[in-house]
């Protein structure tokens, strides 16, 4: 007799295909799409942030044809700079660090999503084709003024 029902056994066996049929799906991305956990890129003494460079000198610089560097600092409540500039087509790479505390960036029409734990540059890049203003928000709770931590990327 049997010990366990074949409806049971066959959705224990179908759970068991439908994992592993997920994890090599996450396994491979990793090999195929290049996918990488959010790590960091550099490593900062939070303390020494400001006057590390590149941090010293937030802001936008060009850095080829259509492409600029955004170095930005986060710190409760504002982004320095608040305002990104650039010519429509460009590729811009952000460049950020905390000074104090675990911030976020999210721009919004874009893939960018970054949590910007203090001692680690987080690094994320995105093209804007079309001119516009793009939202750029904190996304991790970092205290009274949270909401009022956002800046724009201006796309001329
Ligand atoms: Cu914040």
């Amino acid at each position: 007799m049997e010990m366990i029902h074949r409806y049971e056994r066959f959705f224990l066996g179908s759970t068991l295909v439908i994992l592993a049929i997920g994890l090599v799906a996450v396994i491979s991305s990793f090999f195929v799409n290049d996918l990488e956990l959010p790590s960091p890129v550099e490593t900062i003494d939070p303390a020494e942030l400001a006057s590390t460079p590149p941090f010293d000198n937030p802001g936008v610089f060009q850095v080829g044809e259509n492409e600029y560097d955004a170095v930005i600092t986060a710190q409760s409540w504002a982004f320095v700079p608040g305002v990104i500039q650039v010519p429509a087509g460009s590729k811009v790479n952000f460049k950020i660090g905390s000074v104090d505390v675990v911030h976020g960036l999210i721009v919004h029409g874009t893939n960018v999503n970054l949590t910007i734990i203090p001692g680690q540059v987080a690094e994320a890049t995105a093209t804007f084709d079309e001119p516009g203003e793009f939202l750029f928000v904190c996304s991790e709770y970092c205290g009274i003024l949270h909401h009022n931590m956002a800046g724009r990327v201006i796309v001329n």
